[in-house]
């Protein structure tokens, strides 16, 4: 149930992408809005995503976010969000990103799905992911909350697409069927030393299960993944601190090593 009128939902995506496209921290929603509620924050997810495809954007996908309890207990919540990702999200400047177009970045190592054939909930269930997905990757999300000193409750970051900001996918893929996905190792590195390990079952027990619950959750919008989409499915580790100067090699078990530089 939404507790906000059309113009503060309105007003409040303005604020939040006003606040992503000229890189400042602002308050919480909530602060403002102690009695908003979840559909309230995907109400704005939701209107800051058409102010982008009015602006000329495309949407090339969707992420999910707190999907493994690493990323659960590092954000204080508890439940699994989704966000969209826009085209000028992806990197593609030789994996480098510039420090001053962001607040302040972390970057997580997640599995990244192609999507060939569309997926609907409710009832959508790993096999059916696992049977539309054309081939995954390897990615590292750069997520960048808007929100003062990255602190946000459950709401707040909804409201604010779940603090994405820019991913980068590795040249390697694999269909999903060849992988074992759930038991697949995963390794973060930065400057050259390993921050954070961990294996593809962090992410509600196989990353194909996050691609299911995305599709069940815009189940209840009347929206679908579309074929040709690419779903990210969410840190499997803590997500690491970045500043000009970093690099980081996350390197993922028979999908090789994708890599970013900030400068
Ligand atoms: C929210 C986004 C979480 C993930 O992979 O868990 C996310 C945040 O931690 O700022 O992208
Ligand atoms: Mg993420």
């Amino acid at each position: 149930m939404s507790s906000l009128t059309a113009a503060q939902i309105s007003k409040l995506s303005d604020y939040l992408e006003s606040a992503e496209l000229e890189r400042h921290a602002v308050s919480k929603v909530t602060d403002k809005h102690p009695s908003m509620t979840m559909a309230d924050a995907y109400e704005i997810q939701w209107a800051i995503r058409r102010r982008k495809i009015a602006r000329g954007a495309r949407i090339v996908g969707m992420k999910m976010g707190l999907t493994s309890r690493a990323k659960m207990q590092q954000m204080g919540v508890a439940s699994p969000i989704y966000g969209f990702l826009a085209d000028y999200f992806a990197c593609s400047d030789n994996h480098t990103v510039r420090i001053d177009e962001l607040i302040h970045p972390k970057v997580e190592v997640e599995i990244g799905f192609y999507i060939g054939k569309p997926l609907r909930g409710p009832g959508c269930h790993l096999g059916a992911v696992m049977s539309a997905t054309d081939f995954v990757v390897p990615a590292i999300e750069v997520i960048d909350s808007r929100y003062e000193n990255f602190r946000f409750d459950l709401i707040s970051v909804v409201a604010d697409n779940a603090s994405s900001s820019r991913f980068v996918v590795g040249d390697l893929c694999a269909r999903p069927s060849d992988l074992d996905l759930a038991s697949l190792g995963v390794v973060m590195e930065k400057n050259g030393e390993v921050v954070e390990v961990g294996a593809g079952a962090a992410v509600l027990g196989h990353p194909a299960a996050s691609v299911a619950m995305l599709a069940n959750m815009l189940a209840e919008r009347g929206e679908h993944i579309p074929a040709g989409s690419f779903v990210m499915t969410g840190g499997i580790t803590a997500a690491a601190a970045v500043a000009a100067g970093d690099s980081i090699f996350a390197r993922v078990q028979s999908l090789g090593a994708v890599s970013m530089r900030f400068v």
